[in-house]
């Protein structure tokens, strides 16, 4: 096990200087390195001619739109790593699971659970033995069906679903459930992007982007806060590139120096990689402090309220909207007084940037004719981050920025299909006319009482007040705060069942009961009644797109996700009224049902999803109908400017968690970050070099940390190297989910409960 084990220091860990433009030729040779290592030759050469193409299957990898016209080749460096992982040729087989225990398993790396490959069979834990041992299918469906039974009441199970679920499969799957009898729906949404599907309701009425691609042709000004497309949404990179050609002002706020915001080689460009030049993306590159986004974007409103005074004076046109202030919004008044109420040096200080920059930023805003806001997690992972969202929406509504072209909201989604899952109905809380449309659709009594999400669901299985746990994709227990604790109760739950592809964290937490599920990827062929299915997927444009798979299934036993949620519907339901294997046999029939119970969004379902590149949902903001409570678009003001996380140790850091170059959440390709030169190794602690000085902390040493909890709780990460990088003063950086047991499981959003992952007071203890 030696340097694949839990130990993340690597020998050969090295750290260089990166000085090379993001894309390139290091990506194209990252992506033929990916492909190897993953034994994906030609498994995953021929999947990656079809990826993100009309007629082929949606990446797996992240939710950024597809082009009208896609490009001869439409894939990127980490879509290219994300189906190689997909599509490896290693699989994790009943051989394996015989040969290692779950307390083995447990000492191993994310990356090494992963590694196995692919889930070859169904499989059952056996306390006695402390292995996962072969079931069959109709075995595992009758004992999953008899445990749900057995709970008594539906309220303690929760139904978790990940963000790459079809639409298809997540229809069925809340239909299940609801007619089970729970809205208990925890997701990864409330991980990730909860604060803006919260906050953007209040705002604008609809918590959805309000920009299509089309629109990136026609802006003037882009500013992007706390979001590393160079990584995390690759394709968006070539917007990017298109829009610093066309001379668009893009304004960047993040506190690391992401190298693909910087400069950026079109790998399809044969001039730029022939001549080894780059395009300049960032015109101005604001390193806000972590967790100082509220304080840089109120920073800017005041200064335009300022240029708006001076042009009035002048007798110039205005710089506010009023046009559009006095017509579609309310509460102007209400965040004037905030503003004017914020002094410029608590501005400075929570944001770490000077009054004069925050004053350059909103000169261009004012300046441009249109403009889209777009952001990521460095916006929404903090206790105050509902808040920061409904700051954003502020500076849009001031300047109308919001139902025109060129101009919009664009929060950059995770998953490949996170926002079509709740299109669809993965919401613990469910709106009526949903309800009332599932019961005429399906002839059940779905339940009315609001159910849990992904933090009242944690809370519930750490109390015991939760007794079984449903999987349907991803890793809850990795990707959560307080993941040990976690671990712990989840072993005792009765019930857990993993609908899967992949080994992960928390498939090595068994409960009493415990099924390994294997299911099939998007790349690959989902036949039912010897006819290929496609599913659907909406992407964070809006835009729904049918995708259907070419490789073969990774073994005879995996199973696509509808089939096997219809499954346990019929296992655990025996008097179901839905008729699971019709429904199943052909994904029309679904889409149809989809249609009944969204008729407004989804009306001639099928029938528009015959054109390859799909359609787009109606979008309310887009069209500036406002649907908040007032019928207005709501300036909301966010008393303050930030929660402060270090409290008031003088020695604290506020610590954010990130992603490197090669991981998909807790997927971890490999130890390597290459736009920040890391090499091999993951232990690492970013913290910029007068904090170093401060602590007498040189380049290279190992120190723990130590989360300043409050509730008692010692939360530790032993013996982390110290990395020298450009971060403001007063913060730091790791990697994500190693450093997740920093994060204390009660640090989170106040609206939107998602765990403030991007601002944990820590300190630096020597060893
Ligand atoms: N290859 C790949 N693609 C992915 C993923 C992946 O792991 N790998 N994950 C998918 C998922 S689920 C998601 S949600 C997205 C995530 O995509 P991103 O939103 O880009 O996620 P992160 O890397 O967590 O953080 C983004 C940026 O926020 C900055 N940041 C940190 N703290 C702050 C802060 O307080 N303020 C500001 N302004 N910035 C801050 C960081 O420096 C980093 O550049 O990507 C999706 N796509
Ligand atoms: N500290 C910290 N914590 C974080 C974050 C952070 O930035 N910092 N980010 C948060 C965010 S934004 C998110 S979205 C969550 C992610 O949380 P999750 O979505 O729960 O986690 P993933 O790591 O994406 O899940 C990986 C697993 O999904 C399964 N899988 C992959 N593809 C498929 C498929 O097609 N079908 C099925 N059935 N299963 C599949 C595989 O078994 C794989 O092991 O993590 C959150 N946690
Ligand atoms: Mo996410």
């Amino acid at each position: 096990m030696s340097d694949e084990g839990v130990s993340l220091d690597h020998p050969r860990g090295r750290i260089e200087q990166y000085n090379a433009p993001a894309g390139g030729w290091g990506a194209l040779k990252a992506t033929l390195n990916i492909v190897a290592n993953q034994h994906t030759a030609t498994r995953g050469g021929v999947a990656l001619a079809t990826m993100n193409k009309p007629g082929g299957f949606d990446c797996p990898g992240c939710a950024w739109g597809d082009p009208a016209k896609p490009h001869i080749a439409e894939f990127c460096e980490n879509g290219a790593k994300a189906l190689s992982w997909e599509a490896t040729t290693l699989r994790a087989t009943p051989e394996f699971f015989a040969a290692h225990t779950v307390a083995q398993m447990r000492t191993m790396s994310d990356h090494w659970l992963e590694s196995q490959g692919r889930l070859a069979q169904p499989m059952m834990y056996d306390a006695a033995s402390d292995t996962y041992q072969p079931i069959e299918w109709s075995s595992a469906f009758t004992v999953i069906g008899e445990r749900l039974r057995a709970l008594g009441d539906p309220d303690l199970a929760d139904f978790y679903t990940s963000g790459r679920t079809s639409n298809e499969a997540a229809f069925l799957y809340q239909i299940f459930v609801r007619e089970f009898g729970t809205n208990n729906f925890p997701d990864c949404s409330n991980f990730c992007h909860e604060p803006s599907s919260v906050g953007m309701p209040e705002s604008i009425g609809i918590g959805k982007g309000t920009c299509l691609l089309e629109d990136f042709e026609h802006t003037d000004a882009f500013f992007t806060f706390g979001q590393n497309p160079g990584t995390n949404s690759p394709r968006m990179l070539t917007d990017l590139r298109e829009m610093a050609r066309r001379g668009v002002k893009i304004v960047v706020f993040n506190p690391l120096r992401e190298r693909a915001l910087e400069r950026f080689t079109a790998p399809q460009d044969p001039i730029e990689m022939l001549t080894l030049s780059s395009t300049p993306i960032a015109t101005h590159y604001y390193q806000v402090k972590v967790g100082g986004d509220a304080a840089a974007i109120k920073g800017i409103m005041k200064a335009l309220l300022v240029l708006d005074d001076a042009a009035m004076a002048a007798q110039q046109p205005r710089v506010l909207d009023m046009h559009f202030i006095e017509g579609h919004t309310s509460g102007f008044e209400e965040l004037k007084a905030d503003l004017d109420a914020t002094a410029w040096v608590d501005i400075e200080r929570h944001s770490g940037l000077t009054r004069a920059q925050l004053e350059a930023a909103a000169k261009i805003y004012a300046e441009a004719n249109a403009t889209i806001v777009s952001w990521g997690m460095g916006i929404t992972q903090h206790q105050c981050g509902t808040h920061n969202v409904q700051q954003l929406m502020n500076l849009l509504l001031l300047r109308g920025n919001i139902g025109r072209p060129g101009a919009g909201a664009a929060p950059v989604r995770g998953h490949s299909n996170v926002q079509g899952n709740r299109t669809v109905g993965i919401w613990e809380k469910p709106p009526a006319e949903m309800l009332d449309n599932i019961e005429k659709a399906f002839h059940f009594k779905p339940p009315r009482a609001h159910g849990r999400d992904t933090a009242a669901s944690q809370d519930a299985i750490i109390a015991g007040r939760s007794r079984a746990f449903i999987g349907l994709g991803g890793n809850f227990i990795g990707a959560s705060g307080d993941p040990e604790l976690l671990g712990e109760r989840f072993r005792e739950l009765e019930l857990c069942v993993h609908i899967a592809t992949k080994l992960n964290r928390t498939h090595v937490n068994p409960g009493k009961t415990t099924l390994l599920l294997p299911a099939l990827g998007h790349s690959e062929i989902d036949l039912q009644n010897g006819v290929p299915q496609r599913i659907t997927v909406e992407d964070s444009m809006s835009m729904v797109r049918p995708s259907q798979g070419g490789l073969e299934p990774a073994t005879p036993y995996t199973r696509a996700e509808p089939w096997i949620v219809a499954q346990i519907a019929k296992a655990s339901l025996p008097n179901t009224v839905v008729d699971w294997d019709a429904l199943v046999a052909d994904y029309d029939l679904v889409r149809d049902k989809i249609e009944m119970v969204y008729p407004k969004l989804f009306q001639g379902f099928n029938a528009r999803i015959a054109d390859p590149r799909g359609f787009h949902l109606y979008n309310t903001a887009r069209e500036r109908i406002w649907k908040t409570s007032n019928g207005k678009a709501n300036f909301k003001v966010f008393p303050g400017l930030n929660e402060d996380p270090r409290a008031a140790n003088p020695e604290a850091l506020t610590l954010t968690t990130i992603r490197s170059h090669d991981q998909f959440n807790t997927s971890i390709y490999s130890y390597t970050d290459r736009y920040r030169g890391v090499f091999d190794q993951r232990d690492v602690l970013f913290i910029n070099e007068a904090e170093m000085n401060k602590r007498q902390l040189k380049f290279g040493d190992r120190v723990n940390l130590r989360t300043l909890s409050t509730d008692g709780e010692t939360r530790q990460l032993l013996n982390i190297k110290i990395v020298p990088y450009k971060i403001p003063d007063g913060c730091c950086a790791a990697y994500f989910p190693e450093a997740n047991p920093l994060l204390p499981r009660y640090s989170r959003d106040s609206k939107a409960g998602t765990p403030a992952s991007k601002a944990i007071p820590i300190i630096i203890e020597r060893r």
